[in-house]
């Protein structure tokens, strides 16, 4: 995978690809990676790359020139890549759109600043539009390394596991497991016992259920939107009727109680 990140500040994108799995992913020839600096194609003494609205209004606009020079560059370097381009009227940025990013073989990433960029460009230039969420960030730098991120740890070779079944964590809609290392007590908290006991079977059994229980806790919505296989369901049975135990010998839930007992 090759990256060409267009952005006025190429010394942040050098940094993220200088540093952890994105260094080791370019040394492994996974990907790689290069920023163009838009600045460069900008006119004058001041290289100016933004100016003001029209039609009046607060903030700036990235000014079309500088940016359509540098996407035509970047298209030297990539030749068949889709430009992407952050920004907040994007798509939701989810797994399944790093999957089908990561079969590109090179993507032109810009990173828009400012209010946004002018939007005749974005009409002759962008393929693919991508937010990473509901909140406002001061740029799409940021969010360009997320995305990144999230492409190269699907690439083979980066992360070791070539058949990578941890990465479908999010496919299979389940939050993942808890996870403890040394010491077995910690100020006064203790590893869960089957984790010690060295039985496979039953830490593979104890990691499912817990993956399903955190799911059930933190993202309810995740289990409504998948499928539940037959050992969840299973699972998930089993706690409801331990629940109603529950429900039902509670103080105050026998019969004459305001709710009746549910
Ligand atoms: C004044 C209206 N603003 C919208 C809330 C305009 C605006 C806010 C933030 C315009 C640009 C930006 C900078 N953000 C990004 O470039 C960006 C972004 C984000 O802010 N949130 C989530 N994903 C992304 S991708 C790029």
């Amino acid at each position: 995978m090759k990256f060409v990140v267009l952005t006025i500040f190429p010394e942040l994108m050098q940094a993220f690809w200088d540093n952890g799995i994105m260094r080791r992913a370019v040394d492994a020839g996974a990907i790689a990676a290069e920023a163009v600096n838009i600045r460069d194609f900008a006119e004058g003494r001041h290289k100016v790359t933004d100016d003001r609205p029209y039609g009046g209004g607060c903030g700036m606009v990235m000014k079309p020139e500088p940016l359509a020079a540098a996407v035509r560059a970047a298209r030297h370097k990539a030749p068949a890549a889709p430009v992407v381009l952050l920004t907040p009227q994007g798509r939701r940025f989810d797994q399944e759109m790093a999957q089908q990013l990561a079969a590109h073989p090179a993507l032109i990433v810009v990173c828009g600043r400012y209010e946004g960029i002018d939007e005749r460009v974005g009409e002759q230039f962008v393929d693919i539009e991508i937010s990473i969420g509901d909140f406002v960030l001061t740029g799409g730098e940021v969010a360009a390394m997320a995305v990144m991120d999230a492409v190269t740890r699907l690439l083979p070779g980066v992360l070791g596991n070539e058949d990578s079944a941890e990465q479908d964590s999010f496919c299979h809609q389940r939050l993942d497991h808890a996870h403890y290392t040394r010491p077995p007590e910690f100020e006064g908290r203790t590893v869960p016992e089957v984790l010690l006991s060295g039985h496979h079977d039953r830490i593979i059994q104890w990691r499912r259920a817990d993956a399903l229980l955190r799911t059930f806790a933190k993202r309810p919505d995740l289990l409504r939107a998948g499928t539940l296989s037959a050992e969840e369901m299973a699972l998930l049975r089993t706690w409801h009727r331990e629940i109603e135990r529950i429900i039902r010998s509670a103080p105050g839930s026998g019969a004459g109680s305001p709710s009746g007992g549910g």
